[in-house]
């Protein structure tokens, strides 16, 4: 059997390291006032992978003839840690974009994690999520997939390949071979019909 040294486990404390999300606490770091405009939803968020979904669904509804669809949008820094500054805690306790308040409800709704905010606007306005039972559990099944499949290509191979203090073999091997794999379901699936769902 082959003897593994004790991995270094990262120090919060450490200079170097602490920035981000390399952090093992939760919760607000610092005060920080959001904007609030006019439009009934106001949008947290930036143009990651993460973030457009939102955008991108959004544009689709109002293109759908959706008027009451309408959103307000502002940056929010995740190089410059505004996402734990406490108005954006306040929405998102998990402290990532995006972020979403809909105020057109009875009371503000809070609505965080990409997911939950593709199936809330999709709910709310009928609309991209069939009624029928197979093509609706079909449609969750693909949009559960991809938050799922996600993290293993940014916050996993992404990470590992380009922004980890030091490149280290197994998990760039693990993530660029789960990053090739998630690749050829889409190239297989995309192959049969023009969208993923
Ligand atoms: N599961 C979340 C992931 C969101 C996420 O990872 N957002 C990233 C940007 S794409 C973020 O806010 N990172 C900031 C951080 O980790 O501190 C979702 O689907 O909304």
């Amino acid at each position: 059997m082959t003897a593994y040294e004790k991995p270094k486990v990262w120090k919060w404390e450490d200079e170097e390291l602490n920035k981000g999300g390399n952090r093992p606490t939760a919760g607000a770091r610092f005060e920080q006032t959001l904007p609030v405009g006019e439009a009934p939803f106001q949008l947290y968020s930036l143009g990651t992978p993460n973030g457009i979904k939102v955008t991108i669904m959004f544009e689709e509804l109002k293109e759908l003839g959706i008027v009451d669809a309408d959103y307000d949008v502002y940056t929010i820094n995740i190089g410059k840690d505004d996402q734990f500054g406490s108005d954006f805690v306040k929405i998102n306790p998990n402290s990532k974009i995006p972020a979403l308040v809909d105020y057109s409800a009875d009371k503000p709704v809070n609505i965080f994690e990409s997911g939950s905010i593709l199936l809330y606007l999709a709910e709310k306005f009928n609309k991209l999520l069939p009624n029928d039972l197979h093509e609706r559990t079909e449609t969750l099944n693909w949009l559960f997939w991809q938050v799922g499949a996600g993290p293993y290509v940014g916050g996993g191979f992404g990470h590992f390949f380009a922004y980890a203090p030091e490149p280290l073999q197994y998990p760039i091997d693990r993530f660029t071979m789960e990053t090739k794999r998630q690749l050829d379901l889409l190239d297989k699936t995309l192959a049969e019909r023009p969208y993923i769902v």
